[in-house]
């Protein structure tokens, strides 16, 4: 008894306690969010600037300079901003609810995480019942890049799908399919070939979230075990044809709004989808991430001019 008063006396009056358990919490705010219960900042939501001058490379490296988030949120805060705001639009009942991207099926609900966005019957008729409900796609897939931040919680990539169609997608290149193994036929969208086809619906999203992300993170290790030219350089006249066949909708403005609010950046390739022709294809193919850059100089490796 007399030895815990003594304590707490100690804790109380002791001031180095105090100023030392602060000096942690601000450490850790810039070091790593997730020990911190304080709640991530937001940004008044504004939209860039970009001069109309520029035009490929430098475009391309202006547009990589101004996309850096100025808050990483960490993986969990991204998935329930996604789940609860930034994806969670009116379902056409009016109601809130969220948009299964690869089944163009709006669930009902108002919830921070995917399980509770449940598939109760089949309705996007893809021959399964989604009972865990809904999960996060990367649409550059997690494997890719380690599963490493910035790129895991980077909502410009993450989009809210049932947990089948992002199974079905795995980690495959997209591109179309005229044989599909696996079908939703609520979309249209298309397993097969070695690819998975988006539905028209997102196609556009797809092109325009891919651009974004090679633009910002392809001096990073993101080309882990694949290959870069089947992935992206052989598809790059096809994203282009697919962001113009899909202009962004509201939904997708919207979307790109709520990301600056919570992320500090946008994808300014929504905001302006001819920035994409304007750097061209020539350069989208010719800024190689830096680990493929390095593979390159190794002459035993073939696949990567494979097509
Ligand atoms: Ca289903």
């Amino acid at each position: 008894m007399r030895f815990e008063l003594i304590f707490f006396a100690f804790l109380f009056f002791h001031p180095n306690i105090y100023s030392q358990e602060l000096t942690e919490i601000t450490c850790d705010d810039i070091k790593d969010t997730q020990t911190v219960s304080t709640p991530p900042p937001t940004f008044e939501i504004k939209n860039y600037d970009i001069p109309e001058n520029l035009s490929g490379s430098e475009l391309f490296d202006y547009i990589h300079d101004i996309t850096k988030a100025k808050y990483v949120l960490t993986y969990s805060e991204a998935k329930k901003k996604m789940f609860y705001d930034v994806d969670n639009t009116v379902c056409p009942n009016g109601e809130n609810g969220v948009w299964a991207f690869y089944s163009n099926i709006c669930v009902n609900g108002k919830y921070e995480t995917g399980d509770k966005y449940i598939e109760y019957t089949d309705i996007n008729l893809d021959g399964y019942i989604d009972s865990k409900g809904m999960n996060t796609e990367h649409i550059w897939p997690q494997s890719f890049f380690n599963s490493n931040s910035p790129m895991v919680s980077d909502l410009n990539h993450l989009r809210p799908t049932f947990t089948t169609p992002n199974n079905k997608r795995a980690n495959l290149p997209f591109y179309y399919v005229s044989n599909p193994t696996y079908e939703v036929k609520s979309s249209g969208a298309k397993l097969g070939n070695g690819y998975f086809e988006p539905p028209d619906s997102v196609k556009g999203d797809v092109a325009r979230a891919v651009f974004y992300f090679v633009a910002r993170y392809y001096d990073r290790s993101v080309t882990v075990s694949m290959n870069y030219d089947n992935f992206f350089v052989s598809k790059i006249k096809t994203y282009m044809l697919w962001n113009q066949m899909d202009p962004p909708d509201e939904k997708e403005k919207r979307r790109n709004n709520l990301v600056y609010k919570y992320q500090g950046n946008r994808n300014p390739f929504i905001d302006n989808p001819s920035l994409i022709e304007k750097i061209g294809e020539v350069v989208w193919a010719n800024k190689k991430p830096k680990n493929i850059e390095e593979s390159l100089e190794q002459p035993a490796d073939t696949t990567l001019t494979e097509r």
